[in-house]
C-alpha cells in the first residue's frame, strides 16, 4: 500500500521501503536461495532450545536494513523500555502494561506510580501455589469432603482464551485425576453441556473476571452457582466457587467470599492475563512447579525482547516482516499454523491476541490512519487444515505469510506419526517457497502416463505459484518453558508492529458498541416493549424472532 501518507511522511525508512519494494517485488525466494548457500544460516535466530527460521520470507538484506531503520525511526527500542519500566503506554486508558511483571523472575523491582508492583504479584503467586497445592493433594476438599477435580473456569476473551489454550497445549502435564472445562459463551448450550457432564460434589468452580461485569461471565457464573446451590445448599459456595478479579467489590456483591478472590491489576490487559491468576486453571491442572517453568520460558523472551539488538531480535523481526508484508504487498491476512495437536487452541487464542490488540483504525496521536493495521489471523493444526485452506495458500490469489509451528519430539511418539507430521510440515513450507511451474507440471504428468494432450490441457491447475513466504519456529518439544516462550513471542510481535503503526495496542474499544446495543435490545425481546430507533432489518428480526419463540 502506497497510501501510508502518515507513516511515510514520518519516516525516511517508509520511503526508502516504498521504493525498494518496487524493485524487489517480483524477486523469487527460490532464486534467492540459489544465489546464497549461507541464506539459512543468516536468516535464522535461536534461542535456548527454539529456532526461528525467516529465510523462506521475500527479504534482501538491503530490505532487512530498511525495516530495521523503520524501526529505529519509530523509537523501537525506546518504546519497549517504556513497557519494560512501567510507563503508561496505554494511553487511552492511562494505564501501564506489565504483563511483564507477573513473570518477572528476577523480581527487580518495576514501578508504577512510584509503588513497586512486584512484591503484590509474588504475594498472588504464592496464594495461588498454596490454593493448588491444597486443592491438588485434597487438603481443600468440596463441601461434602471430596476431592475437587472438575475445574470449570467460567469467563470470556482474555479471561478464557489463554487458560483454555495453555491448559489444553499442557495436556500431557494435567494431574492423573484432574479434568478441566471452559464455559465462555452465554449460549446455555455451553453451560449446559459441561455440567450434565460433572458431580456438583467434586466440582470446582473458578469465576473470571476483570471487570467482574461482563454479562456472559455473571449470567454463567449465576447458572453454575444455581446449580450447585440446588444440589448441595447455600453454605458449599465458598467451597466450590473462587474469583479472579480486579473488583473486589462486585465479587462480594456476586456472593463469593473475597478470601477466596484472586487478585491482578489493571496494568494486566486481559488478553495478556494468562500469566496472572487468570491462569489458575492452568496452574491446578500442571501445578504450580509447571506453572512457574511457563512464566520462566517467558520471561527468558522478555529479556531477548528487552536485551537483544534489533536485528538479531526474533520479536522485532517477526513484527517488522509482518509490516512488510501487510503495507508493502497488500498481504492482508496471516495463518498459523501449529504441527501440534495439543496446540489447537493457539489460533483462536492469537486472533484475540492479534486483532484486539492492533485492529485499530486511529493514531497514538487521534488521527485516522491512512494504513492498514493488523492483518486478519486465522489457521488450525497441521496437518488438518492442509486439506481444508491451504488450498487457497497453495493456489489462491490471496497471498497468507505463514507460520509453521514445529515440535522435533512430539509428547506422543507413535509409531511413525511424528515423522510424517514433521515432514509434512517441512514440505508445505518449501512447496510454498518453491512452487511448481507448468512446464515442471507438464513433464510430471507425462512421466505418469498421460497423453500431450492432456497434460497441456491441465498444466495450469497443476501448476503453483510459489513465492508465498512462511515462517518457521521449531521447539525440542512443547514442555511449559517453550510455550512461555512461544506466547510472550507473539505478545511481543503484535506490541512491535504497533509501534510501527503508532497505534494503542493495549485498549479494545471497538467491543463496546455491539454489547452497548445488545443492552438496549434485551428488554425488547423480554417483553411486549419495542425499540425506537432501530434500522427496519433490526426491528424485523426483532419481530421475527419473537413471534417464532411464542
Ligand atoms: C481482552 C479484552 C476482553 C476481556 C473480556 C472479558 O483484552 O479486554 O477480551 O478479556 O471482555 O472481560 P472481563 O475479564 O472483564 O470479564
Amino acid at each position: 500500500m502506497f497510501g501510508c501518507k502518515q507513516l511515510s511522511n514520518k519516516c525516511k525508512a517508509w520511503k526508502k521501503l516504498t521504493k525498494h519494494f518496487k524493485d524487489v517485488q517480483k524477486t523469487e525466494m527460490k532464486t534467492l536461495f540459489k544465489k546464497d548457500a549461507q541464506r539459512a544460516e543468516r536468516y535464522s535466530i535461536n534461542l535456548d532450545a527454539m529456532m526461528l527460521d525467516y529465510s523462506k520470507n521475500r527479504i534482501t538484506d538491503k530490505t532487512m536494513a530498511y525495516l530495521l531503520e523503520l524501526a529505529k525511526e519509530c523509537k523501537m527500542s525506546e518504546k519497549i523500555e517504556a513497557m519494560f519500566k512501567g510507563e503508561k503506554i496505554n494511553k487511552t486508558e492511562n494505564r501501564a502494561v506489565l504483563h511483564v511483571a507477573l513473570r518477572n523472575r528476577e523480581n527487580t523491582p518495576i514501578y508504577v506510580d512510584g509503588k513497586d508492583v512486584m512484591p503484590d504479584v509474588n504475594a498472588v503467586l504464592a496464594k495461588i501455589r498454596k490454593f493448588t497445592d491444597d486443592v491438588r493433594l485434597g487438603k481443600f476438599l468440596g463441601y461434602t469432603g471430596k476431592k475437587l477435580t472438575n475445574i470449570v473456569n467460567i469467563g470470556i476473551g482474555g479471561s478464557d482464551l489463554g487458560p483454555k489454550m495453555a491448559t489444553e497445549a499442557l495436556k500431557k502435564y494435567w494431574a492423573k485425576d484432574i479434568k478441566c472445562y471452559f464455559i465462555s459463551n452465554i449460549d446455555g448450550t455451553a453451560c449446559s453441556e459441561v455440567l450434565n457432564k460433572l458431580n456438583p460434589e467434586e466440582t470446582l468452580f473458578i469465576v473470571c473476571s476483570k471487570t467482574f461485569t461482563t454479562i456472559e461471565t455473571l449470567t454463567n457464573a449465576k447458572t453454575c452457582r444455581k446449580w450447585l446451590v440446588d444440589a448441595l445448599g447455600e453454605h458449599a459456595v465458598s467451597k466450590h466457587f473462587v474469583a479472579v478479579s480486579t473488583n473486589a467489590v462486585e465479587v462480594a456483591k456476586f456472593g463469593i467470599d473475597t478470601a477466596n478472590m484472586f487478585e491482578f491489576w489493571n496494568f494486566v490487559g486481559g488478553r495478556y492475563s494468562m500469566w496472572s491468576a487468570i491462569g489458575l486453571s492452568i496452574a491446578l491442572a500442571v501445578g504450580m512447579d509447571n506453572f512457574e517453568k511457563m512464566l520462566d520460558g517467558a520471561h527468558e523472551m522478555d529479556m531477548h525482547f528487552k536485551y537483544t539488538e534489533l536485528s538479531q531480535n526474533i520479536p522485532v523481526i517477526l513484527g517488522l516482516l509482518s509490516v512488510w508484508y501487510n503495507n508493502f504487498f497488500n498481504f492482508h491476512s496471516t495463518a498459523i499454523i501449529p504441527y501440534d495437536q495439543y496446540l489447537q487452541y493457539l489460533p483462536a487464542y492469537l486472533q484475540q491476541q492479534i486483532m484486539e490488540s492492533n485492529g485499530k483504525f486511529v493514531t497514538n496521536s487521534g488521527e485516522l490512519v491512512n494504513y492498514c493495521t493488523s492483518p486478519i489471523v486465522f489457521g488450525g493444526a497441521g496437518t488438518d487444515v492442509q486439506h481444508s485452506f491451504f488450498q487457497l495458500l497453495h493456489q489462491g490469489t490471496e497471498i497468507v505469510p505463514c507460520d509453521i509451528i514445529v515440535p522435533a519430539i512430539s509428547h506422543n511418539e507413535v509409531g511413525e506419526h511424528h515423522e510424517i507430521l514433521l515432514a509434512n510440515a517441512l514440505a508445505q513450507g518449501e512447496a510454498l517457497m518453491r512452487g511448481k511451474s507448468t512446464r515442471e507440471a507438464y513433464y510430471e504428468m507425462c512421466k505418469a502416463g498421460k497423453t500431450k494432450e492432456e497434460a497441456e490441457k491441465l498444466k495450469k491447475c497443476k501448476s503453483f505459484p510459489g513465492n508465498r513466504p512462511t515462517n518457521t519456529l521449531i521447539f525440542k518439544k512443547i514442555d511449559p518453558y517453550a510455550l512461555g516462550m512461544l506466547i510472550a513471542m507473539y505478545e511481543h510481535k503484535t506490541f512491535v508492529e504497533g509501534i510501527i503503526w503508532n497505534i494503542n495496542s493495549f485498549d479494545q474499544m471497538g467491543v463496546e458498541l455491539g454489547k452497548q446495543m445488545a443492552l438496549s435490545i434485551l428488554p425488547e425481546l423480554q417483553s411486549n416493549a419495542s425499540g425506537l430507533g432501530h434500522d427496519s432489518s433490526t426491528t424485523n428480526l426483532i419481530k421475527m424472532i419473537k413471534r417464532l419463540r411464542k
